[in-house]
Order: structure tokens, then C-alpha cells, then sequence
């Protein structure tokens, strides 16, 4: 490639994507952000919640790769300069990590963990009635790359498991739902709830009261995706009403949550700090090179993003 790849995210984060890129192309002309040198040489950017005022800065850069399978990152304002294109990740341990992450909160839901774990502390010897796996129904919010996987695994598992995204989709063992009008018979037959949407415009705060209340009563809600998604206080709401039987929450609003926050201590809710699926530089560094190696080439790029849906 000529021209140098812009790096930017944590110190640590960037040490181990250098030492992965240069172990594939030892003349990669790499400058580890804030230390950029000319502006002009930058021809490429893979960024993880990088300033984005500042990638108006590269006159030449052609290409904005994003660190992780999100791209919200990239399109907070001003959004990403006219006319890059905008890649993200796809990989196979960044998916098969995310799908681990929800088949433990659905079945933790589900095998009923947390009041056994409970009664353990107690020394209470009791038995609950038995789930009934055939009969509870998955709903994923977002079948793409992500979702598609955790749905065929949850299948595998005997879930009535369905999807809901823009498109319609055809998964074996999977029932599809589509658009808004698919939105409330998805939400009607749904148990434990996922999302696993990309945050843009149309999506930001699609986990509201009114969503809740088209969910049956005792319903559980797994959130993965992004915590803008989320509007936070209609979830306490639903939860103290009892209307929501509780939540698992990976992504939040303001990350590192607030040490104050409702949510850390709050009897429903299972939280973690957003590492449901990390990304391996190890794993994703190669499509990061064949993508540089395209763009030199002219050649269509990998995992591209649509920059008018924003994902
Ligand atoms: P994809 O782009 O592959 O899939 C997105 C899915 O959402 C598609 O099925 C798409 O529909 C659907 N969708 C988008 N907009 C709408 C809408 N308005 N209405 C209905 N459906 C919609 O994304 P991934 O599966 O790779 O990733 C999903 C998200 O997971 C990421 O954007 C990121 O935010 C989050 N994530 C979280 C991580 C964590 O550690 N917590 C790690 C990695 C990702 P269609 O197929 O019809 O286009
Ligand atoms: C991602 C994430 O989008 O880690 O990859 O959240």
C-alpha cells in the first residue's frame, strides 16, 4: 500500500494490533495515534472511539476501518468524512465469543441459576418447577452476522428461537420477522428478548416502554448491542412493576458505568463491562491487510458498511 494506516485506540490495544500487522506486512507504514506525522500520508484509519473531528484532518485517507463489528463509533458527529468508505470486522471468534456470551444469559435465565445460587447461600434444599425449553421462545433483534449465529445455536438447543430484522431472512429453525410491522407479533411471542441491532438513527432506544409492554408479562431482556438502545429508566420501570422478570446488560449509555448508577445494584439485573465479545487482533488482523491490500489494487473492499443506514 502506498501511503500509512492511521492506528487508534487504547495504548495497549495498539501495541498488540502493531506487533499483529507487522507480523503480516512488515513494511506497513503504521502511526500509532496521536503521533500521526504529515496528515497527508495517512490513506487509511482502524479506529476504535477515535475523536472524529479529527479524521477531517487526512486530505488522502480513502478507507475507515472499524476495531470491532460496531461502526456507531464512526458515524457520531460530524460523522465520517464525505466520500471514505467504512469497513468493520466479521470473525469467526468475535461471533462464536458473542454467541457464548448470550447462550449463558439465556440459559442462566432459564435453568433458573441465580435462585439456586441464592438458595445455595441460604441452605435452602428446594426445587422450582422445571423449564420447559420446547415451549420458551427466543426473540433476537438483529439477524445479522451476530444474531444468525446466536439464533442457530439457541435452535440447536430446542428454543422456539426467531428474528427480526429489516430484511426478510431464511435460517433453518429460525421463524423471521420483519420491519415494523413484524415488530409486534415478534415482541407478542417472545420470552427472552436479545438485542443485537446496530445503534443508528432508526434503532437508538428501540428498548422502551412501549416495546416492553408488547412483550408477555415475566419476560427477560438481554442487551448486547449497545446502550443506546436502551432508554434506561423505562427498564427499571418494567422491571419494578414486575411486568419484566429481569435483564443481562453488557453495553450501557455511559461506559465505565457510573459507580452510582441504579443498575449496579439492582436485584434483576445482571450486568457486565461491555466484553461479551472482544475482538482478537490476531484473528482479524488479516482481513485488515487484504482490505489495505484491495484498496491499493482497486479492487472491492470486505465488510463494507452502508453509510446511508449506518451499518
Ligand atoms: P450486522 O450488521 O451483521 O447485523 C445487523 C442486523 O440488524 C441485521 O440483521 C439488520 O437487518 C438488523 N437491523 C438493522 N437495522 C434494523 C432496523 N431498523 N430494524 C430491524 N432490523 C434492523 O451486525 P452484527 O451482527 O455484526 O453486530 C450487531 C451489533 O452487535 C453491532 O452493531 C454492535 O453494536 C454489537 N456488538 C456488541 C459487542 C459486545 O461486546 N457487546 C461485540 C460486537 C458487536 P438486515 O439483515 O435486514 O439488514
Ligand atoms: C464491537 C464491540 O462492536 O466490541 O465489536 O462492541
Amino acid at each position: 500500500m502506498s501511503g500509512a494506516l492511521l492506528l487508534s485506540s487504547s495504548p495497549k490495544s495498539m501495541a498488540t494490533w502493531r506487533r499483529e500487522l507487522l507480523a503480516l506486512a512488515p513494511d506497513l507504514d503504521l502511526r500509532l495515534y496521536p503521533e500521526t506525522g504529515a496528515a497527508e500520508d495517512i490513506v487509511a484509519a482502524l479506529t476504535w472511539n477515535h475523536p472524529p473531528e479529527d479524521l477531517f484532518r487526512y486530505p488522502n485517507l480513502k478507507v475507515l476501518i472499524s476495531m470491532g463489528a460496531g461502526v456507531d463509533h464512526l458515524f457520531r458527529p460530524p460523522g465520517p468524512p464525505p466520500g471514505v468508505a467504512i469497513v468493520r470486522l466479521v470473525d469467526r471468534l468475535l461471533t462464536s465469543a458473542m454467541s457464548e456470551y448470550v447462550l449463558l444469559a439465556v440459559l442462566r435465565h432459564h435453568r433458573q441459576a441465580e435462585i439456586y445460587r441464592a438458595q445455595q447461600r441460604t441452605r435452602i434444599w428446594h426445587e422450582l418447577p422445571p423449564p420447559d425449553t420446547e415451549r420458551t421462545r427466543i426473540g433476537i433483534m438483529g439477524l445479522g452476522v451476530l444474531g444468525t449465529d446466536a439464533a442457530r445455536k439457541l435452535a440447536t438447543l430446542g428454543f422456539q428461537v426467531a428474528g427480526w430484522s429489516r430484511r426478510p431472512k431464511s435460517v433453518e429453525g429460525v421463524e423471521s420477522f420483519v420491519g415494523r410491522e413484524g415488530l409486534t407479533p415478534f415482541l407478542a411471542r417472545t420470552d427472552i428478548l436479545v438485542c443485537l441491532l446496530p445503534l443508528t438513527s432508526e434503532t437508538r432506544g428501540i428498548l422502551n416502554r412501549d416495546t416492553f409492554a408488547r412483550l408477555p408479562k415475566g419476560a427477560y431482556v438481554i442487551n448486547v448491542a449497545r446502550g443506546g438502545h436502551l432508554v434506561e429508566d423505562d427498564l427499571l420501570d418494567a422491571l419494578d412493576s414486575g411486568h419484566l422478570s429481569g435483564a443481562t446488560l453488557d453495553v450501557f449509555e455511559t461506559e465505565p458505568l457510573p459507580g452510582e448508577h441504579p443498575f449496579w445494584g439492582h436485584p434483576k439485573i445482571i450486568l457486565t463491562p461491555h466484553i461479551a465479545s472482544a475482538t482478537v487482533p490476531r484473528s482479524c488482523a488479516p482481513q485488515v491487510i487484504e482490505n489495505l491490500r484491495r484498496l491499493a489494487a482497486g479492487e472491492p473492499l470486505l465488510n463494507t458498511v452502508d453509510p446511508v443506514a449506518g451499518y
